[in-house]
């Protein structure tokens, strides 16, 4: 019970130094929603590129697709069978 005392009061010292150092413009929060920009900056920019990534995997998946049937097409070829176009 302590350490979770402990951790909200560290919590909140550190929100309150936040608090201060945003509203004496050290930290900059231009739009003053109490969310620094660098942070705000910065979670938009991890958005942006999980997106890009998640783009990026779906073209893999899809070349994996594609590796999958040409893999079928060999074995048929040994087997004899025509090549399909
Ligand atoms: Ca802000």
């Amino acid at each position: 019970m302590e350490i979770v005392t402990l951790v909200l009061a560290v919590i909140g010292l550190f929100a309150i130094v936040l608090a201060v150092l945003m509203k004496m413009g050290i930290i900059k929060d231009k739009n003053s929603n109490m969310i620094p920009d660098e942070l705000e900056q910065l979670i938009s920019e991890i958005k942006t590129r999980t997106q890009a990534v998640k783009l990026e995997l779906e073209d893999v998946k899809n070349s994996l697709s594609d590796l999958k049937k040409q893999l079928g097409d060999i074995d048929n070829a040994v087997k004899g069978g025509r090549r399909r176009k």
